[in-house]
């Protein structure tokens, strides 16, 4: 057996980096350790504490990964780090079958009963196995794992200490989401944010076994992604942002290196470019978008409905052709959203033939469209997804959706304000504390087919926030209650337990700097 190891742990753990995995020391005294149930968001589907010995993570711990899958590597490589940020020891890395402490990472296509994104987790005295038919799999164990280790995995904080074994309740875990679709949006078009932003945002979705990043691109107030054939979208229609700051956006290189990063974390984009309604941003850039051939001055206020694009005109859909054709190209998820909401300036006809058409071109450039719940009256194609916001939408219509997505602003909407005293937010659907994200049904809101109903989305929409400051503020606790909902099996819905395994996750959030909002529903730890 080959043993690698890097020069850091000869730093932290004293020169025994390169050490010779021990076998299992027999009649060695049994730890004294009664084993708690893990606290982990979301809760996986089968968790049992086995009662044996722990497995302690040492000096001698070797990781041993069985497949070439560059994901899986990386998913090795994160634990390794979280590891030897919480014990001080860098495990090394083993390339044939240890016998001795070990952490087993590998893909098994056989195991079918896990599903695309399910893994299974077996802590025993001597050894740890994270087995998952797909990489993706083997990632959401991994943030599984991420859990079960002390919160100081998630920064440098004991750098100058003495190296200190960890140990893991001997347990068993067999996990699979609920739901295909765990999103969340960002809404970057009300004030900008940069790409290392949402990179952020994404490291928080992943945290929490999160696959959909929805990114909102345009709006009223500006738009923030190059369309090379329509260079004034961003270069006059980008510069603006609410409350009169300057805005942005984002080059093509720049959101390509975006789903980049997003997919190293399983987590699809969706682009969104809103439409008819929602585009002063574009009607300001080009006079001829306008029904009158005038061009509009910016906009950085919140009101909305105003805005909409002259649905009789060609140039609409040539420029709309354009822009979806642009953004599918750069998109490799399957998916683009063509807004939709709140349109008041157009006959329910007029409406109605724009959704269809545009329908058409989203099929035409190989994507499967999504609008909000506007849409769903149209004849849509059965690939079409239908995003539920409102909360007074009716339901009869919705259900006859080909596909739903769940976001009801009146639970799921991060910008709500959680109280009455909550300085940012807006409160149009009320108030949204952590037990309203949490304690509702996805599959109860409307009578779908069950099968039409592909998850939930927490949108955070940022009229009132400026900065990621803001946007973690609004987003934690909550984006965890809407991921539990849609990883966590129905029937273990519980608030008071949630609760308390939430209030758990506080100080991991703190030591990755997160300015999240103390639920006084939550006991904080
Ligand atoms: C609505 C509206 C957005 C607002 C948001 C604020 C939808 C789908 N359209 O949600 O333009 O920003 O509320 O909560």
């Amino acid at each position: 057996m080959r043993i690698v190891a890097g020069t850091l742990a000869v730093l932290l753990a004293g020169g025994a980096a390169v050490a010779k995995p021990q076998a299992p020391q027999p009649g060695a005294p049994a730890a004294s350790v009664t084993a708690t149930m893990p606290e982990l968001v979301p809760l996986p589907e089968r968790l049992e504490l086995t009662g044996g010995e722990p497995f302690a993570i040492g000096a001698s711990t070797v990781v041993y990964v069985t497949s070439g899958d560059a994901a899986v590597s990386r998913a090795a490589r994160d634990l390794t780090e979280w590891i030897r940020r919480a014990s001080g020891f860098l495990l090394a890395t083993a390339t044939a079958g240890p016998t001795g402490s070990r952490i087993q990472i590998g893909v098994d296509a056989a195991r079918q009963e896990l599903g695309p994104e399910g893994y299974e987790i077996a802590i025993e005295p001597g050894r740890l196995a994270l087995t998952a038919r797909t990489a993706a799999g083997i990632f959401y164990g991994a943030q599984t794992i991420r859990q079960l280790l002390p919160y100081t995995a998630e920064y440098e904080a004991l750098l100058f200490q003495q190296p200190r074994e960890l140990k893991l309740p001997a347990l068993r875990i067999t996990d699979a989401p609920r739901y295909p679709w765990r999103g969340a949006m960002l809404d970057v078009a009300r004030h900008f944010f940069t790409v290392d932003d949402v990179r952020r945002f994404v490291d928080l979705l992943a945290l929490h076994k999160m696959n959909r990043l929805h990114l909102h691109l345009s709006d009223d107030q500006g738009w923030r992604i190059a369309i090379r054939r329509w260079k004034d979208l961003t270069l006059k229609g980008g510069r603006t942002e609410v409350g009169g700051t300057p805005g942005g956006f984002y080059t093509q290189a720049q959101y390509t290196e975006l789903i980049a990063y997003a997919a190293e974390r399983f987590i699809t984009v969706v682009p969104e470019i809103d439409m008819p309604g929602h585009t002063n941003a574009a009607l300001s850039s080009y006079a001829e978008l306008n029904c009158n051939g005038q061009a509009p001055a910016p906009f950085t206020g919140t009101e909305v409905g105003f805005s909409s694009l002259c649905v009789e005109e060609e140039v609409t859909y040539r420029f709309i052709d354009d822009v979806v054709g642009e953004i599918a190209r750069l998109t490799p998820g399957p998916y683009f959203h063509m807004g939709g909401d709140e349109v008041k300036t157009l006959k329910p006809e007029q409406y109605r033939a724009f959704v269809e058409r545009v329908q058409k071109i989203v099929q035409k450039h190989g994507k499967e469209m999504i609008g909000w719940d506007e849409i769903a009256p149209a004849t849509l194609l059965p690939t079409t997804i239908v995003q539920h916001w409102r909360p007074d939408a009716d339901r009869a219509t919705l259900a006859r959706a080909p596909r739903l997505i769940m976001s009801p602003a009146d639970r799921s909407y991060l910008d709500m304000k959680y109280d009455a005293d909550t300085a940012l937010g807006l409160r149009w659907a009320g108030l949204v504390p952590v037990k309203t994200a949490y304690d509702w049904d996805p599959a109860a809101l409307v009578d779908a087919r069950p099968e039409a109903i592909l998850g939930v989305e927490a949108p955070l929409w940022s009229e009132t926030l400026a900065n990621m400051r803001d946007a973690e503020f609004m987003a934690l606790p909550r984006l965890a209650a809407i991921a539990e909902l849609g990883w966590s099996p129905r029937a273990q819905h519980d608030w008071e337990r949630f609760r308390v395994r939430l209030g758990a996750q506080g100080a991991r959030w703190s030591a990755l700097g997160i300015n999240f909002y103390r639920d006084p529903a939550v006991t904080w730890k």
